[in-house]
């Protein structure tokens, strides 16, 4: 029991990769046994690349067969695999906003904003109400009334985020939003550029070759990137109590953002997308003036 405890205090940490149904549910089950301030310890992560960005990878023993089954599972979901509630190959509803190009929703948008009216929900109701909440972005929603949300976007209804106080339903929405986009906000045409970034661009002048790249992109692409970025800044500003730091934004925000047009998000790529999330994120002041 000692030992135990005493083991239990030297954790910082606790990460459960690719966690099922059966160890969630154990560990809630569990929880009234295991101490508050452990059980606040336990951390999900989907994938191994995003253990990777909070533990050096060398110091992982990772089995093979672990590996394996993260290379599988994440070829099986970028992102293509998502619920097919954005048709991609049949027209799109009247009114649909999730799946659809961003053009097509700033050309709708009736005042001619170019920030699509489901980012300007969320991150509206966001910025005043989830800067403080620990751990925004990182956990997930009921999948019912994302779904739901998701089904009155699309035929046209207003959706009020701050009737509904749900945080991570808002966070989840917009990440949605962006992951099902036709085309990432940051464009199949950067991918290369941007995937390169850390060997081609030197520390000194990491700022002006981002800044380059982002007026590169199309209009209304780089102002609700803008939009985006000036948001997280405001999120990493609150990271003392929100846990959400530059990085850790940039691995929820990296794959969202950018991916291959083949869509199975390549394991090489996904290091340097996220490196290149932060450095944005880090950067932001210098590269939206
Ligand atoms: C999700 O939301 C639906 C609709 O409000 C509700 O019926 C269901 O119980 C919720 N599921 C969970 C796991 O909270
Ligand atoms: C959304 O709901 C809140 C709380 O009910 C209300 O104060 C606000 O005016 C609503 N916003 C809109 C745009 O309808
Ligand atoms: C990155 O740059 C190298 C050398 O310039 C090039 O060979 C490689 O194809 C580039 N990779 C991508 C993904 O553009
Ligand atoms: C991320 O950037 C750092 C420097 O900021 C660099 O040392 C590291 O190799 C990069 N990692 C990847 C995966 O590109
Ligand atoms: C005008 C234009 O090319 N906009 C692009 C912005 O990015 C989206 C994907 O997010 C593309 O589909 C658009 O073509």
């Amino acid at each position: 029991m000692s030992v135990s405890s005493r083991y239990k205090k030297n954790i910082k940490a606790l990460y459960i990769v690719h966690p099922t149904m059966f160890i969630k549910t154990l560990l809630i089950l569990f929880k009234p046994i295991i101490s508050f301030k452990f059980g606040r310890k336990i951390n999900y992560v989907s994938y191994l690349s995003e253990l990777e960005a909070v533990v050096k990878s060398e110091q992982l023993i990772t089995p093979a067969r672990v590996r394996e089954y993260d290379n599988k599972l994440r070829a099986s979901l970028k992102p293509s695999a998502q619920p097919p509630l954005s048709p991609l190959h049949s027209p799109p509803l009247p009114n649909q906003v999730f799946g659809v190009p961003l053009a097509l929703l700033s050309q709708r948008n009736p005042d001619g904003d170019q920030v699509p009216q489901v980012m300007r929900d969320t991150i509206g109701f966001l910025s005043a109400q989830g800067l403080d909440i620990e751990g925004i972005f990182r956990r997930s929603a009921n999948v019912t009334l994302v779904r739901d949300v998701q089904l009155r976007y699309n035929s046209g209804e207003a959706v009020n985020f701050t009737e509904m106080e749900d945080i991570h339903l808002a966070a989840v929405i917009l990440k949605t939003f962006l992951r099902e986009l036709p085309e990432p906000l940051l464009t199949f045409q950067l991918y290369n550029d941007v995937v390169n970034f850390s060997c081609t661009a030197s520390l000194d002048n990491q700022a002006a070759s981002m800044k380059t790249l982002v007026e590169s992109l199309p209009e209304e692409n780089a102002t609700s990137l803008r939009y985006l970025v000036t948001f997280l800044a405001q999120v990493s500003a609150n990271s003392e109590v929100n846990k959400m730091t530059n990085s850790n934004l940039a691995v929820v925000f990296g794959p969202n953002l950018l991916w291959g047009r083949d869509n199975a998000m390549s394991l090489s790529a996904i290091g340097p997308i996220n490196n290149f999330t932060r450095i944005l994120l880090d950067q932001q002041h210098l590269v939206f003036t």
